[in-house]
Formats: structure tokens, sequence, C-alpha cells
């Protein structure tokens, strides 16, 4: 309701906002969420929530008349095609030098994810957030944030023999033919439903190539996990639809908040004006670091620090394709989430992702999306004359990225007389270097907040999510991100309320 008052609000309904909700309602603290995204709650005429990978329409993107699918081009044919503006679940945001893929909806990322759910090896922390201290992390709050996410392995013995895998079997035999580690990773799908759906015996989702726009079943996403928990406390109100746009002190304590209630179209129907005790950015990095930059630079919160919207990177993304010799086939079916990777973090600055190409064809392609060590760091910059945030993102940036990918990929290219697919990511290009799927930092740890979170400048304000992270995580990020959101949470239970 406008003007009314409330203890907490969380911005953005993610990883770090759900981890921030759960734990403040069990403290006793009434909590409001404020998500920009829809709520994702009802099917549509096709008795589904969620578009089909393979076959988009408006529920895929967020406020696009085109479809921007990560890969563009398949066997040379353009993929892409026009769809009805809508507030749909994956966003690809553009910037100058790359565009930022993040979920929209009640359950962020975890809606359009992959589920892989990786906990970076205790040896390469030190150098992923120096100011943490790994044993309390690796002792109490990895674990916490495993088993709150519903964390679990495939069962090795039906993966060696499921159809689906096939292509993860092929990546394994030719990493290994390298002499490269291949990896199991834990992941959030409910795998005993994805035997189900092998079986015939459930609808299928995981194995019908659901991810990118949605999972309909299995996925294990944040609304049945930590917002379930945090709804069934009783103290948690959601508003899906409402973009927070303004936050500043409030004469009597306190701060004004200023939030847009969307259409389906995107359009404002109304602004409301609410008072909150303290707030809690967790608009996911991009969200974050874009706001508290415009809210700075613009005179609502002007003692944020020079530290506010530094520190972005990509996680080192980087895609590809390799293609197969006739007798290496992939497999029609591709189970959408993926199992495992290649590790060679140490010797070459790359973590592989073995990732399934869910086209319902044979296309004898082996596809990855690599994770990279890479020194580059972005700034979002306010952009008065055009009235917008700007990245300073350059595309050129990416080639540290590439090499460091090719430490894997030309040695198993060689090792197999197989060469990089050119068809994907459009003419004749090898890399998908376009893109991120992990955008982390713009309000990293320690600088522009404390160490918990808190924001330098102000009282009861806080960053709860991916942009406390310095740009890599070595790994994929999701459980890094709430293992962190749940330290610092505990902390400011403990200490501030
Ligand atoms: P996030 O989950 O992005 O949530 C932020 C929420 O805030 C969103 O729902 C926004 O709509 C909302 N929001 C933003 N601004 C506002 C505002 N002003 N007012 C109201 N609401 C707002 O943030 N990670 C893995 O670990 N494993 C994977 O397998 C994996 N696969 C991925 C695949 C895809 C296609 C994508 C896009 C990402 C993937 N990720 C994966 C990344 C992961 O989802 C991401 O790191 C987390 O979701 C980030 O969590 P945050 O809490 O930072």
């Amino acid at each position: 309701e406008s003007g009314a008052r409330i203890p907490v609000l969380v911005v953005g309904t993610g990883y770090g906002g759900a981890v921030a909700a759960l734990r403040l309602a069990q403290a006793g603290v009434d909590v409001h969420m404020a998500e920009m995204g829809m709520a994702w709650d009802t099917p549509g005429s096709d008795g589904k929530i969620f578009a089909n990978t393979t076959r988009p329409d408006q529920r895929s993107f967020w406020l696009r008349t085109r479809t921007k699918q990560p890969l563009c081009q398949f066997l040379g044919y353009p993929i892409d095609k026009d769809i009805p503006r809508y507030t749909g679940a994956l966003d690809a945001e553009d910037f100058a030098g790359i565009t930022v893929y993040q979920g929209r909806g009640v359950g962020g990322g975890s809606l359009v994810n992959g589920g892989m759910a990786v906990t970076p090896r205790r040896e390469i922390f030190p150098a992923l957030l120096p100011t943490v201290d790994p044993g309390a992390m690796y002792d109490v709050y990895y674990p916490r944030a495993n088993q709150a996410l519903g964390v679990g392995s495939v069962d090795r013995a039906w993966w060696e023999g499921a159809d689906c895998y096939q292509y993860a079997r092929v990546g394994r035999k030719h990493a290994e033919r390298s002499g490269f580690p291949f990896v199991f990773v834990p992941g959030v799908y409910d795998w005993d439903y994805m035997k189900q759906e092998a079986a015939g015996a459930v609808p299928r989702s995981a194995l019908d190539g659901e991810v990118i726009y949605g999972n309909n079943h299995g996925k294990k996403s944040l609304p049945k996990t930590y917002l379930a928990q945090a709804a069934a406390t009783g103290r948690v109100t959601v508003s899906p639809l409402h973009e927070v746009t303004t936050v500043t002190p409030a004469a009597g304590g306190g701060y004004t908040v200023t939030l847009n209630r969307l259409d389906t179209t995107g359009a404002t129907v109304e602004t409301k004006t609410v008072t909150a005790g303290r707030v809690f950015f967790a608009g996911g990095s991009v969200g974050t670091g874009k706001l508290l930059t415009r809210l700075r630079d613009t005179g609502a919160l002007p003692a944020l620090n020079d530290q506010v919207g530094k520190g972005w990177g990509d996680n080192g993304n980087v895609m590809c394709g390799r293609a197969n010799h006739l007798w290496d086939p992939t497999g029609a079916l591709q189970s959408s989430m993926p199992t495992a990777g290649i590790d060679n973090w140490d010797a070459g600055g790359a973590f592989a992702e073995v990732a399934p190409l869910p086209t319902g064809i044979e296309t004898f392609a082996s596809f990855y999306l690599a994770i990279t060590r890479t020194p580059r760091r972005a700034e979002f910059r306010w952009n008065p004359a055009a009235g917008r945030v700007d990245l300073t993102w350059d595309r050129a940036w990416k080639q540290t990225s590439i090499d460091a990918a090719k430490t894997i990929f030309d040695k198993i290219n060689a090792k197999e007389g197989t060469v990089y697919r050119s068809d994907l990511f459009g003419a004749y290009k090898i890399w998908g270097d376009h893109l991120t799927y992990h955008p982390l930092g713009g309000a990293v740890l320690d600088r522009a907040t404390d160490n918990y979170g808190r924001l330098h400048g102000y009282t009861g304000l806080y960053v709860i999510d991916g942009a406390l992270i310095p740009g890599s995580t070595g790994v994929n990020p999701f459980v890094t991100i709430t293992a962190l959101a749940e330290r610092n949470i505990e902390k400011i239970i403990a200490t501030d309320l």
C-alpha cells in the first residue's frame, strides 16, 4: 500500500533476497519483498507456466519484441523470431560491450538457470573473497546454503546408462583422453523426477529441453525452497511487478522508497511510496549495481562511496561448440540440466561446463560454457545525457577468456581430430564472447560495503546479492552468492536488529 511504513524492504527475490527474507522472518521481523518481474504461478493458455526452449513466445523474454537467444544461429540459419513485448522470464540486457542474461520474476535467476550448484574448491576461495574467513564458509555457510537449496547429486549408475546424458559421456571421454579431470557437480534438479521423465511416467521438463525460459517441473527453484519456507513463516509479503526506483533517507528516520507497479507490457500503471526502516538491495549484480550508482550520482544517496558501481566482472564466461565425428553422436535427447565440468582451473584458468544443446535432433556437437580466470573488471557509470547507467565493458577483453578456454578445447580438438563449430554464434564465429550468464560485482564486499554488506555512508542499507562478489567465483556462482548471504545475514541479525 502506498504510504505504508514497513520494517524491512527487500529489493528483488533472487538468491540474496530470498536468504535475507527467510532469515529475517525467522528472527521475528516482518519483511516486504518487491520484485519487478512476474509471480510465475499461473499457467498460460497451453496449460504451462513457462515456454519451451525450442518454442520461445512472449513468456520467454523481458520486454523484447524479438528473441535474443544465446545461440543466434543453427546450421547457418538464424533462429531468433518476433514475439509480443511482455514481462517474460529471461532478460537479455544489452550494454555496449556485452549482453547480460538474467532471470526476471519471483525467484530471480533460479527460474531460468541450469541448476548447477557448485561449491568452489577451498584452495581457490581466498582469491575469490579475500576478506571472508574460509573456515566459516566451508564449515557452516556453504553446508547451510546447499542444504536449504536442496542440492543433490545425480545417481551415477543411472547416469551411465541414460540416453539423455550421452552428450555428457561423450564430453567425459574427450576430456579424459586429453588428460583433463572430468568432475561431476551437484545440482538442484529433482533427480528422481528426471528418472521418471526418462521412464515416461511424468510430464517432461529437463528432458523436454526446458531451462533458460523456465522449468515447468523438476527444478528446485527458489519459490520451492527458500521462498516457500519464507512464506510459511507468515511474515513475508511479496509484490511482483513492482520495480524499486528510488531510495532516499526519510525525514523521520528510515528510507523513503518509490516503486513503480508495472503491467505486463512493462508500462507503469501506478507509483507508490513507502517508508522502510531498512532496505536490503538484492536486485542481482546488475540490478543493484545500476540502482545504487544512479541513486548516488543523482543525489538520492549522495554519501555512497566511490566503490559503488565498481568491480564488475563476467565470471569469465565464454561459450563454444565442437563438431564431433559421426561415430561420436551426442544424442537427440539431451537433459537440459548439466551434471559435470572439465577442470583446468589451476593449469589454464578454465572450468568448462559440459552443456547440453537441447535441439531435439542429433547435432554431433559438443557444447560448453567455460568459466575462466580474467583480470578484467568494468564499472557502472551514470550517463546523465542518456538518463541511464552504462557499463564500461569492452568486448575485446574476452580474449583472455578465449585463450583460457583454448587451453582445454584446442587440446581436445588436436587429440580427437575435430574442429570448433562456426555456425552457432553468427557467421564463422567460433566463440560466444558477447554475453555472460554470471554477472558479479558492482557493490563489492569490504569496499562499497563493510565486510558484511552494510553500505558505507548509511545506516540500515545493505547489499546481499551477487553485487558483493568481485567479478569471479571460479565456478557457477549461485551457491557462493547464497552462502555469502547466509554469512552476512546471520551477522546483521545478531548485531543490527
Ligand atoms: P538474481 O537471482 O538475479 O535476482 C535478482 C532479482 O531482483 C531478479 O528477480 C530481478 O528481477 C529483481 N530486481 C532487479 N532490480 C530490481 C528493482 N529495481 N526492483 C525490483 N526488483 C528488482 O540475483 N548459476 C549457477 O550457479 N549455476 C547455473 O547452472 C547457472 N545457470 C545460469 C543460466 C542462465 C541462463 C542464467 C541467466 C544464469 C545462470 N546462473 C547459474 C547464474 C545465477 O542464476 C545467478 O548468479 C544468480 O541468480 C544471481 O543471484 P542474485 O541473488 O545475485
